[in-house]
């Protein structure tokens, strides 16, 4: 076996750089003669702009310009267009309402940009920006989910009757309205998830360049997109050819989906380097991104799962309001509300669905997608709902669940709200974390728990999500003349650590070692083609096409292996980076023959020199990692205090091509489901729409001491739908965590007969809980 394959838990090959402080984050990078940008952003949730005076802040010494909506408008950019064609609830079309990257007459969320100050140094920018006399007249806002459907909501746009902007339906209405009114059993419960933040170690920022000799931009930016943000930018934004805009993202630190390629800061700081001919730089301080980037989730759902009276689910009725902010600028602050759910069904046999979300405006930054988009949404429900009804039927949440699943030799199984299960062992995955959880012993530890004084609990939750999705991913892999590789790739690493897995791809393949391979992601001029990582595929797509494009390295370096072997191509055999003679000791290594590509008189006629390949993949089919999560945690009835004693995960991510990195994946995704269920929320003033989180200091964020050990063991089951036989991991610790926890929170409260805490359980919360239940 090769050291540096496919299956070993190598260490990152990037670490020691970024440990080191060696990265190249966007506030590294500074360019000649360059200028500084700061936004002014509305304090107010919703406000008239009556005028705005940008005299005092043009005469500060060091301030080069001010620009704001008018001066946009004046130049007639573009807008990113809305693929989607939804109706809202009363038949009506659903409305087009992006964003404007410096508002025009109105704000409509704190945070929303009105001005773009530029000057020599930031502390000037800064100074401009506080200059700028803006007169708002404050109006009524909203930024309650459930409150914005009310008749006496404030309206975020005034040609909205109801501040719903589209409806989304799936499955089968009629069919789940029969099941439900046949079923015996009928739970009904209302889910809220809360509005959280990606909290990314590294704010945005963005760098815009124009260069006039070449008439051309380039944009330094940290984006998981660089391909379509030029797409956009390009073709929406300046109609211009794509060939006219570079993008540049280098390292990134941390996107979580919310890096999107739809930023107004990526315009505007491209634009007014064209209008000033300098540089212009903009980057995010903390503070200052939860106002200005996309948030995640937001949404209240009422579920409804009927049952017969064996225990065996009939139908499943899901209603969601669905809170998209201001503005509707993409398709992208669509994605998290319908691309998932499908998940809804879960690992189960479920006959009939049917499931609607309703977009609704408030005035609230834009959603998009955060770790799962959708997902760790759809998964909360369906296994909150297995607790619920396992208490209200009195049957063990356990049996109710393994009655219900879908076992592996059913599948592949389309399911009723369309998904297409491939592979999976989903009562293996649960046998097993309950195994290793001791479930069976949990009596024991609860009831010495209760003789100190305290609750204890036990949650399970079986995650199955789609991730992948049929969309192309290119790669190139280029040998050369000394015989070592470059790989460029069309996705986009935020800190999965993909120079690593791709290295490891080709180590497998090509038998190269891992300094003899340089991977290059991010940049469009050096790049062909990229859709960017999001949705957990970077794995499946972006390895499957590194693997093709090595595959066909190994056909063109056969022949001239054979050449240089004086064999017939159909007698070599290549294994572990070396070409052999079958049946003889004649052997040349891959490094030999890459020299040899580029010597025209080691080459066989019909063979072009070099040894440089290219790959797209497009996987027919969603990849479906599952897997089982199992929660252990003690409550203080005296504080509200829940502390996680433990966690058990079964995953199966198919083949895992490094499960080091996998490990962490997991965990990393469910510190984030933790963290949204505990402690995580974008929280603003119900009565004038202030951001009350607007720091670290009110957004309380999970840290190590919240945590047990996890123990995550894996349980690869292959896809067939790719030639790596592995499913995606980036989501996969997220999507279950949320509903493991909350599980194992309800169970342990079961005794106080609280019912019901919606997120994040913070101890207050659990205290009140508690003590208004029991009194
Ligand atoms: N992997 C593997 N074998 C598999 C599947 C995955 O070895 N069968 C490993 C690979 O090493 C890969 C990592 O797990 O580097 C994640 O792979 P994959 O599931 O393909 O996900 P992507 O690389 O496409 O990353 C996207 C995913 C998403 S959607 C979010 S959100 C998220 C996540 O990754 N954002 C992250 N993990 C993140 N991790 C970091 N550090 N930063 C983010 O912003």
């Amino acid at each position: 076996m090769v050291k540096f394959g496919i299956g070993q838990g190598v260490l990152r090959q990037e670490d020691p750089r970024l440990l080191r402080g060696q990265g190249l984050f966007v506030s590294d990078i500074n360019l000649p003669n360059q200028t500084y940008a700061i936004i002014l952003r509305s304090p107010h949730a919703h406000a008239e702009i009556k005028s705005i005076n940008i005299q005092k802040a043009l005469s500060l010494e060091g301030v080069i310009a001010v620009y704001t909506g008018e001066d946009i408008l004046a130049d007639k950019l573009g807008v990113p267009g809305m693929p989607a064609k939804w109706k809202r609830p009363d038949g009506t079309p659903m409305k087009y309402r992006p964003q404007p990257p410096l508002a025009l007459g109105r704000v409509r969320y704190v945070g929303d940009p009105v001005a773009l100050i530029i000057a020599e140094t930031l502390n000037q920018a800064r100074d401009g920006s506080e200059l700028v006399d803006v007169e708002y007249e404050s109006i009524p806002s909203v930024t309650d989910t459930e409150q914005t459907i009310k008749t006496d909501s404030a309206l975020v746009w005034d040609d909205y009757p109801d501040n719903i902007s589209g409806q989304y339906q799936s499955g089968d209405a009629d069919a789940v309205e029969s099941a439900l009114a046949n079923a015996s059993y009928v739970i009904k419960r209302r889910f809220v998830i809360s509005r959280v933040f990606a909290q990314y170690m590294e704010p945005r920022g963005a760098i815009g360049v124009y260069d006039q000799r070449e008439d051309r931009f380039t944009l330094h930016a940290d984006v998981q997109y660089p391909h379509r943000v030029r797409q956009l930018l390009a073709e929406k934004i300046f109609s211009i050819p794509e060939q006219n805009i570079r993008v540049i993202s280098r390292d990134v630190g941390g996107g979580f989906g919310t890096k999107g390629w739809q930023y107004a800061e990526h315009r505007l700081v491209l634009w007014a380097a064209k209008k000033i001919d300098r540089p212009v730089k903009w980057t995010c301080e903390r503070s200052e991104a939860i106002q200005a980037d996309e948030h995640g989730r937001d949404n209240v759902s009422e579920a409804e799962l009927g049952f017969d009276s064996d225990g065996n689910i009939v139908g499943l009725r899901v209603n969601t309001i669905a809170n998209i902010g201001a503005y509707l600028s993409a398709i992208r602050n669509l994605l998290a509300v319908f691309s998932n759910v499908g998940t809804l069904i879960g690992v189960y046999k479920v006959p009939t669905a049917h499931v609607t979300v309703k977009t609704v405006h408030s005035n609230t930054n834009p959603t998009a997608p955060y770790r799962g988009a959708g997902r760790p949404e759809a998964t909360f429900i369906i296994e909150r709902m297995f607790d619920e009804a396992a208490r209200e039927m009195n049957i063990d949440p356990i049996k109710l669940r393994t009655q219900n699943m879908i076992s592996s030799d059913s599948m592949p199984i389309q399911t009723v709200l369309g998904l297409n299960y491939d592979c999976g062992e989903f009562t293996k995955n649960q046998f097993e974390a309950l195994q290793m959880s001791n479930y069976s012993e949990f009596a024991k530890r609860q009831k010495q728990s209760i003789s100190q004084g305290k609750l204890r609990g036990i949650g399970i939750a079986n995650p199955i999500e789609r991730a992948a999705s049929p969309a192309p991913d290119f790669a190139e892999i280029r040998f050369s003349t000394d015989g070592s590789a470059t790989i460029l790739m069309g996705t986009k690493s935020q800190g999965q650590g993909h120079e690593t897995i791709y290295k490891q791809i080709i180590g497998d393949r090509l038998g190269l070692e891992p300094n003899e391979m340089r991977v290059i992601d991010g940049d469009t001029d050096r790049v062909a083609f990229g859709m960017g990582t999001m949705g957990s595929r970077s794995t499946v797509i972006g390895g499957s096409a590194v693997y093709f494009a090595a595959e066909k390295i190994i056909t063109k370096a056969t022949k001239i292996a054979a050449h240089q072997l004086e064999a017939a191509v159909e007698d070599i055999v290549f294994k572990g980076g070396t070409f052999f003679v079958a049946g003889t000791d004649k052997e040349i290594g891959i490094r030999e023959v890459a020299k040899a590509s580029f010597l025209v008189s080691k080459l066989p006629p019909d063979v072009e020199p070099g040894l440089y390949e290219t790959a797209t993949f497009s996987p027919v089919d969603d990849t479906y990692p599952n897997g089982s999560h199992v929660c252990e945690v003690e409550i203080d009835p005296e504080t509200g205090v829940v502390k996680v004693l433990g966690y058990w995960v079964v995953d199966d991510v198919g083949i895992m091509i490094n499960p080091t990195i996998v490990k962490g994946q997991i965990h990393g995704g469910i510190a984030q489901g933790l963290g949204q269920i505990m402690m995580e929320k974008v929280a603003y003033n119900k009565s004038d729409g202030q951001l009350l989180s607007g720091s670290f200091m009110d957004y309380a964020m999970p840290r190590a001491d919240n945590f047990c050990t996890i123990e995550v063991k894996s349980n690869e089951v292959p896809t067939k739908r790719n030639p790596l036989g592995a499913k995606g991991a980036g989501e996969a610790g997220t999507v279950g965590a949320m509903p493991a926890l909350m599980n194992a929170i309800m169970n342990a409260l079961e005794p106080t007969g609280v019912t019901s805490i919606d997120m994040p359980v913070t101890p207050e919360k659990v205290w009140r809980a508690i003590n208004v239940s029991s009194s």
